[in-house]
């Protein structure tokens, strides 16, 4: 820790720009940053300023610790009525038939198919089908809950939970109260994109917009539950953009303290509508993790979502201020891959998560949704969990 700080006032000390200097002390004395300083990073910064100050951040918070949980996922439909310009998942309702539909039987198929095994959390989210109405995810989730009441139910982003509250004619108070009664114990963070309309009404200009998918956060913060925010990063925003859609987040964990984790998710332009739309480059992929540890100081984690990024860069992350890895065990999701991630079957084996963790000297703990310890794999030998069938 002392080697970080000492590298980190180095290089604060040794940048020519007063402001970038200001800014970098403001960092070292654990003061927050402002908007225009997080402009100005994503501006001015060179990658190995913001990344030096943004991993002595990760260490000042949690050492050497990086997270993973074990989870599955349910994706109940890719059928969806709106029509989200960078969207390679999903099928027009007036084009069902070209989608999938799964019943509540199909899908505790699935959560059955978990039995034995050490999984913690589902994880479900999928398109916004018409016919799929609140009455219909009540009876799922409390079966889920009847079969497994251990598990943790993570589910739908605030854009499915918008139109299912509408339709049922509920407020977004007694709809999230109506889930949680359910057992629905927190909500993902998928949805948001990018919440200034200047953007938003040009990449999902007819789904929930901020200050609906805010609201939504907010209420399930009210009721004790946890959430994940996102920001769907590198495609027509600007830098500008992206800080004002962390700035909104800021201010509502001011607020609630409910968020648990930001997951910046990157662009891909495999078949969809903005496939004329260049991909980030992986300098701006670190640089946009380095920023996002410095400017959501509220913020106790920041995930990188490897399915999409892939592994390696996922891997890198670690040292530009990531502290958490998502997508272990069986990830089932179809998203990124239908996007043009390298990623096609994202699965990769506890031994595999573990071992990209250690290769960069990072400490592996598996934790549960809300970040209690399952498990410190430290000092575990990677040859013993390869020959252990509970890690593979
Ligand atoms: O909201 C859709 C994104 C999100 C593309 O909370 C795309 O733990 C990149 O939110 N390129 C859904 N991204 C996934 C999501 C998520 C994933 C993992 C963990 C958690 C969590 C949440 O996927 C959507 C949208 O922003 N997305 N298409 C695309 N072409
Ligand atoms: Fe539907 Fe979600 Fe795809 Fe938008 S991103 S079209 S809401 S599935």
């Amino acid at each position: 820790m002392n080697n970080v700080k000492t590298d980190a006032q180095r290089i604060v000390e040794s940048v020519n720009n007063a402001t970038l200097k200001n800014i970098g002390e403001k960092i070292l004395a654990g003061q927050r940053i402002s908007y225009d300083d997080g402009v100005m990073l994503f501006e001015e910064a060179s990658l190995p300023f913001v990344g030096t100050l943004a991993n002595y951040v990760r260490e000042l918070k949690h050492g050497n610790k990086t997270y993973f949980n074990r989870n599955f996922h349910i994706e109940p439909t890719n059928v969806c009525v709106y029509t989200c310009k960078f969207c390679s998942y999903s099928r027009l309702y007036a084009h069902r038939e070209e989608g999938w539909e799964l019943s509540s039987e199909q899908m505790m198929d699935i959560v059955r198919k978990y039995d034995g095994k050490p999984v913690t959390e589902v994880h479900i989210v999928g398109g916004v089908h018409p016919k799929m109405n609140l009455h219909f995810f009540v009876d799922l989730i409390k079966q889920i809950k009847a079969h497994r009441p251990d598990l943790h139910v993570k589910g739908f982003t605030a854009v499915e939970l918008d139109y299912m509250f509408r339709k049922a004619k509920v407020s977004v108070e007694e709809g999230m109260k109506i889930l949680n009664d359910a057992g629905l114990d927190s909500l993902p963070g998928g949805g948001a994109e990018i919440f200034h309309d200047e953007i938003r009404s040009q990449i999902c200009n007819d789904k929930a917009t901020a200050d609906e998918w805010l609201q939504i956060h907010k209420a399930a913060h009210l009721l004790g539950m946890h959430s994940n925010a996102t920001m769907l990063y590198g495609h027509i925003e600007k830098y500008w953009h992206r800080v004002d859609h962390m700035e909104r987040l800021r201010q509502l964990q001011d607020e609630t303290g409910g968020f648990n984790t930001f997951i910046p998710l990157k662009f891909r332009n495999g078949d969809n509508e903005m496939s004329n739309v260049p991909e980030s480059s992986v300098i701006e992929d670190m640089k946009l993790y380095a920023v996002a540890r410095l400017y959501m100081d509220n913020f106790p984690h920041l995930k990188a979502y490897w399915p999409m990024l892939g592994r390696q860069n996922a891997q890198l992350t670690l040292s530009f201020g990531v502290n958490d890895l998502d997508g272990t065990i069986d990830d089932t999701t179809k998203i990124y891959s239908m996007a043009g991630s390298e990623e096609q079957t994202p699965a990769l084996t506890t031994t595999q998560l573990v071992s990209l963790i250690k290769q960069v000297k990072r400490e592996p703990v598996e934790r549960d949704t809300l970040y209690n310890e399952v498990k410190n794999y430290s000092d575990i030998d990677l040859h013993e969990m390869e020959a252990n069938p509970l890690y593979n």
